[in-house]
């Protein structure tokens, strides 16, 4: 009936031809009117479209369509914050990694040893070649080399003499040691300062090395000088007491 209303006010036809209704169709689907005829009896001009209708109402919701595909992994999150800390573990049993390093170790050591000894070896046969040299007259006994050079000299002057070349004034400590020094002195014929002295103490001979003197071959009577506090070799290997500033054979042992 609006609808109706709405189509005289637009068209402007008298009102006679308005009232019959057979002469206006009104579409409320179209929203529409159509004029059939003017008032001079010729058809008039067609209306213009009315305005859009309001929506219909919503319809039923449709059913749920397929599952899509699965997508692309995503790029990794951030690194969380760090866990807490777990607890010891219980101890474990001993492995045979000691046992290995002890064996090599105990190698190596072995290997050393064999390479100092080669090199004492060496030195030895070099020092004694040295020695021979600068003392034509040497021997040896119980491993020590007792070695002259026709040179003598106070006690002072024999000691710093065979320091110097790294050893000292011979010092018997065996009768074999003995004789040794005895057989060598006899080449040159002359007297040779031993080793051994009493300046530190009258009557307790020491040794250079500070060790008490265990063996002796003192001749009868001797020592007997409270002023002779160093020992010379007789030529049959007896000693006697003698003042230090004396000169002698000087004998170095090595
Ligand atoms: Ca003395
Ligand atoms: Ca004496």
């Amino acid at each position: 009936m609006q609808l109706y209303s709405f189509c005289i006010l637009v068209l402007g036809v008298p009102l006679v031809s308005l009232s019959d209704p057979a002469q206006c169709s009104c579409e409320d689907k179209a929203n529409t009117c159509t004029v059939i005829a003017g008032s001079n009896g010729l058809p008039g001009t067609p209306g213009s479209h009315g305005l859009p209708g309001r929506d219909g109402k919503q319809g039923p919701q449709g059913e749920q369509g397929e599952q899509g595909l699965r997508g692309t992994q995503g790029p990794p999150g951030k690194v969380g914050p760090p866990g807490c800390k777990g607890d010891q573990g219980e101890r474990g049993q001993k492995g045979d990694c000691e046992g290995r390093e002890l064996e090599l170790l105990k190698t190596q050591i072995s290997g050393l040893q064999a390479e100092l000894k080669a090199l004492q070896l060496t030195t030895s046969k070099t020092y004694k070649a040295i020695l021979g040299h600068i003392f034509p007259n040497s021997t040896t006994a119980e491993g020590k080399i007792f070695a002259i050079n026709g040179a003598e000299g106070d006690y002072e002057t024999s000691k710093a003499t065979c320091y110097n070349l790294g050893g000292q004034v011979a010092s018997p400590r065996s009768a074999e040691e003995n004789i040794a020094t005895l057989k060598l002195a006899a080449k040159l014929g002359r007297h040779v300062y031993l080793g051994m002295n009493d300046q530190e103490t009258e009557g307790i001979f020491k040794h250079l090395n500070g060790d008490t003197m265990k063996y002796s071959n003192w001749a009868p009577k001797e020592p007997n000088g409270e002023q002779e506090d160093c020992i010379e070799m007789y030529m049959d290997g007896k000693w006697n007491d003698i003042a230090c500033s004396n000169v002698r054979l000087i004998m170095c042992e090595f």
